[in-house]
């Protein structure tokens, strides 16, 4: 079994000191709670940090500390008082957290915090470094670790990384307005496997890496600096069968009989949260108010305890949230409470898990409302808890875990009137609803608990490194790349067919700007003066392509064979070849390029070709099926093609294409080594004239019917470069 490294914020362990005296004692919260016995049954160690500021060690806490991290497997980053201002109270939590939660009347945007949040990233890649063992699955959870990915790829390029976001992944409406948000995707893309809780996150990333980075997706996954990253939904479950067996234990039993007891025959409606203003709790006592104004007959029947446990209280937006709940509990007590009965029970501190338990299994509804949510384990957990009780849930759909749990009340969290009928609704629920609701969400939580959720990212996180393992070995090795080169020394006829664009040179948002480089051509005279014939079978036109190949002695196709150069002779073309469509057709694309602002027209003698590489991925996509279908129309009764390029649509003769002009030169001699290349689709054209044992080598990761797929054109690079005669 290979070893696992989760990596979080926070280790399991708090580390506290108190009257000189280190303590250690198990961090709260789901993922520490919920993963203690998966990471116990691995060979696992954790990385974070330990909850103490540097500074306040001395040299032998700090060998005490060591000791019993390590005897529980965990890792320790040590983080100064600055950087857990700037890195945890400020950017993770001033700027990501209430901008991913759509709050971003109350985001930060500063620079100094960033800065720390880079650095903070870069001590977790360096604690990594420092352990990791090759064969080691690496799991990087949340939002305060988002560049964390991208570092140690860059320093393991070989390493299995995985990343899970516990928070919403906004819309790209709201994550542009980071300044930092190309690094923090990039971050993100270092990974080998990125899960969120549900697919909506997966489609607000997804929209976000196609408009900002440009990177297309097919099926979750994008291609990015020459590696495959799949997305996927991993909604996080629960400890299922320690809450659903919470009436077993003894200690949970006296609580529940106590809390009963002090609540009487009344209802107890239960509202749990940190408090954090993502939770909608304001809202929720608002409506609590409207719920026992509009029923007089439910006064001091019914009672609530709230829950808030005490969070990122260093930072301003939640004392003030403290400062308006206190006050909202104060007058609703003071409107409709009496001598015997407060509405609301405030109870502001994090309690232990058998006090919570017996409160989730004491109470007859829990009134779960966040404005956002990622999940929402606490909805889990108390519908588990009710496993031989009744209860009822009202959530918010705005939560993640409104995408699974659809037998809950599911409310409008911003909707007072909506909550309030939900309150009134749960009351009164009879009994057999309540049951078959209950029995359909523990079925499902049952099924897929935290285990099941950790097995199955960390089972896709292999297999992700198992498909791109085979990729690269069904794929372009290093025993084709040898293979190659020595076909090639032992054969005389030798023949290079290769693309100009995306192939020799990479690609510029300004087709005049890809001009080729002294390397490249360098390289290529080298080929040629060993005997070897080179063809450039390119899209662009023939006095580009002469004026970039003026110092080689190479065959042109220019316009995807339209037109052809042999060595020392005139450029020729097919006499029956037609331009005078260009007039009834360029009106068509010049529409669409002021209807797409980045789109652009190229116009060549025997075709046209509107670019759309620079305009907005999103409608550029769906202008090509407008344009598409507006010139297949308008063409159909001429002899006329329209062409998918990599982000060009090009009108051309038919029958002129790659594969059509390859054939002149194939059938020229029998050449006895033939080499073709290319990234394009109109380079599949070429590869399927090629005979058998050509090597056919698509550049790029994306399915084609050459044989070998290379990384990049870089790759080609080298390959060509070590095709050229040993110096003697
Ligand atoms: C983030 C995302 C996502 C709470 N109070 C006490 C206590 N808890 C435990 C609960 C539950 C966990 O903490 C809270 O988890 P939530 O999911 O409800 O919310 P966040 O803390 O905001 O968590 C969230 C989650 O990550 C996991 O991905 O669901 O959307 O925001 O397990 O039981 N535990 C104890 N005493 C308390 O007072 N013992």
């Amino acid at each position: 079994m290979r070893r696992l490294l989760i990596v979080s914020n926070r280790l399991p362990v708090t580390v506290d000191k108190k009257k000189q005296r280190l303590q250690f004692s198990k961090s709260s919260g789901g993922l520490a709670t919920g993963l203690d016995s998966f990471y116990r049954s691995y060979d696992c160690r954790w990385i974070g940090w330990p909850g103490i500021a540097k500074e306040k060690l001395t040299e032998a806490d700090n060998s005490k500390m060591s000791d019993y991290l390590s005897q529980n497997q965990c890792v320790p980053v040590m983080l100064q008082s600055s950087e857990v201002d700037h890195f945890y109270q400020g950017f993770s939590n001033k700027t990501i957290w209430p901008l991913f939660h759509y709050f971003p009347q109350i985001v930060t945007y500063e620079q100094i915090s960033w800065k720390y949040y880079s650095n903070v990233n870069r001590l977790f890649r360096d604690a990594i470094l420092k352990i990791y063992k090759t064969g080691d699955l690496i799991w990087i959870h949340d939002y305060h670790l988002m560049l964390l990915p991208e570092l140690i790829r860059d320093q393991l390029p070989d390493a299995s990384i995985g990343f899970f976001l516990h928070i919403p992944f906004p819309s790209m409406e709201l994550f542009r307005l980071l300044p930092w948000r190309k690094e923090l995707l990039s971050g993100l893309l270092g990974a080998d496997l990125i899960g969120f809780h549900t697919y909506e996150y997966i489609r607000h990333f997804l929209d976000c890496t196609r408009r900002l980075l440009g990177l297309e997706h097919i099926f979750n996954r994008v291609i990015h600096k020459c590696r495959l990253i799949h997305s996927d939904v991993f909604p996080m479950g629960i400890e299922y069968d320690r809450f659903a067996s919470v009436k077993s234990d003894p200690k949970i039993k006296i609580e529940i009989d106590e809390i009963r007891k002090n609540i009487g025959d009344r209802k107890l409606i239960l509202s749990v949260d940190r408090l954090d203003y993502t939770k909608g709790i304001v809202q929720r006592l608002e409506a609590y108010d409207m719920f026992l104004d509009a029923n007089p007959v439910f006064r001091e029947k019914v009672a609530m305890i709230l829950v808030e446990v005490p969070s990122r209280s260093a930072v301003d937006s939640y004392q003030l949230l403290k400062v308006k709940t206190d006050e909202m509990i104060g007058r609703i007590n003071g409107k409709h409470g009496t001598l015997g009965w407060a509405p609301i029970l405030n109870l502001y501190r994090s309690l232990p898990f058998h006090t919570l338990a017996a409160l989730y299994a004491a109470s007859d509804v829990a009134v779960i409302t966040p404005l956002r949510d990622g999940m929402n384990l606490v909805a889990k957990e108390y519908v588990a808890a009710k496993h031989d009780s009744e209860g009822v849930l009202i959530l918010s759909e705005l939560t993640g875990a409104a995408r699974e749990m659809g037998e809950a009340i599911i409310v409008n969290p911003n909707s007072i009137d909506d909550i309030a009928a939900a309150i009134k609704y749960a009351l009164t629920m009879d009994k057999e609803e309540k049951i078959t609701r209950l029995k359909k969400l523990q079925l499902r939580l049952r099924r897929y608990d935290i285990n099941k959720w950790a097995h199955d990212f960390i089972t896709k996180l292999t297999h992700m490194s198992e498909v791109y393992d085979q990729y690269k070995l069904n794929n372009f090795t290093d025993n084709v790349y040898d293979n190659i080169i020595s076909r090639y020394r032992n054969s005389s006829e030798r023949l290079l067919l290769l693309d100009y664009d995306g192939t020799l040179v990479p690609f510029q948002n300004k087709p005049e700007l890809a001009v080729i480089d002294n390397e490249i051509t360098r390289i290529l005279l080298s080929i040629q003066h060993n005997g070897t014939t080179i063809a450039i079978l390119s899209g662009r036109d023939r006095h580009f392509l002469e004026q970039q190949f003026r110092e080689l002695n190479v065959t042109l196709f220019a316009e995807h064979g339209a037109w052809v150069k042999y060595p020392d002779s005139q450029w020729h073309t097919f006499t029956n070849l037609r331009n005078d469509w260009k007039d009834d057709v360029r009106p068509i694309l010049d529409l669409y390029i002021d209807r797409t602002p980045g789109a652009f027209l190229e116009e060549k003698e025997y075709s046209l070709a509107w670019h759309y590489r620079n305009a907005d991925p999103e409608l550029a996509s769906l202008r090509v099926l407008e344009l598409k279908d507006a010139l297949f129309q308008m063409l159909s009764n001429r002899n006329l093609a329209v062409m998918d390029g990599n982000k060009v649509v090009e009108i051309k003769n038919a029958g002129i294409g790659k594969g059509h002009a390859a054939k002149a030169i194939l059938s020229k001699r029998k050449w006895d080594f033939i080499l073709a290349a290319g990234d394009d689709i109109t380079d599949e054209d070429l590869f399927s004239v090629l005979p058998s044992d050509t090597y056919s080598l698509k550049i790029g990761l994306r399915p084609s019917k050459a044989r070998f797929n290379l990384k990049s054109y870089q790759v080609l690079r080298s390959l060509l470069s070590d095709l050229q005669p040993r110096a003697i």
